[in-house]
């Protein structure tokens, strides 16, 4: 019986990042992360491209329109929703998980989500580099994994006319 699973050696292709300018601060901090976890798994800097989008709730869109450029192994999307007064919160958290989730579904490329839904600030802050790690990190390592994780499952070989593939391998 197989057992597939991901591993965290260097995976192959080149990698893009989605990071909403909204409560930068945080995002800033979550990017550094993811960065510096891409680094020490062997995706130097240059194959991390890096698009900055309004607020969360437009990571969808381009995390999307990257996947199905065909030219990334996977999507990181990282953001910061922090809870108000309002349900705006609920709406923007709401749809922009959603819109993840259907952009890795209808592309077939690993899109992550490392965005924080967090009630306050200081937990947003604690979860982006301080004392609850750093999710960008973690955001990355889900990514190593996934992409190393289908390239198991395909036998290593390019998937023709699916998201599958890893550009930049064949
Ligand atoms: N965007 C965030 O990324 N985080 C938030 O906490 C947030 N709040 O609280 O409003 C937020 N709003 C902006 C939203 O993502 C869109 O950019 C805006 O509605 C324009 O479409």
């Amino acid at each position: 019986m197989p057992i597939f699973s991901g591993d965290f050696s260097t995976p192959p292709g080149r990698f893009a990042v989605v990071a909403s300018r909204f409560n930068n601060l945080v995002t800033d901090a979550l990017l550094s992360g993811c960065r510096d976890a891409f680094t020490r798994h062997g995706v130097a800097d240059e194959k991390l491209d890096v698009a900055w989008v309004p607020g969360s709730f437009e990571v969808p869109l381009v995390a999307r329109a990257l996947a199905e450029s065909g030219k990334y192994s996977a999507v990181i999307c990282l953001g910061c929703i922090i809870r108000g007064e309002t349900g705006h919160y609920d709406h923007v958290a709401g749809q922009t998980a959603a819109g993840i989730m259907s952009a890795s579904l209808t592309t077939g490329v690993p899109v992550i989500f490392g965005v924080l839904t967090t009630d306050t600030v200081e937990q947003a802050l604690n979860r982006s580099g301080l004392k609850a790690g750093n999710k960008g990190a973690e955001a990355a390592m889900a990514a190593i994994e996934m992409v190393n994780l289908l390239k198991a499952i395909q036998g290593g070989t390019q998937a023709s006319g699916s998201g599958f593939g890893f550009p930049g391998t064949t």
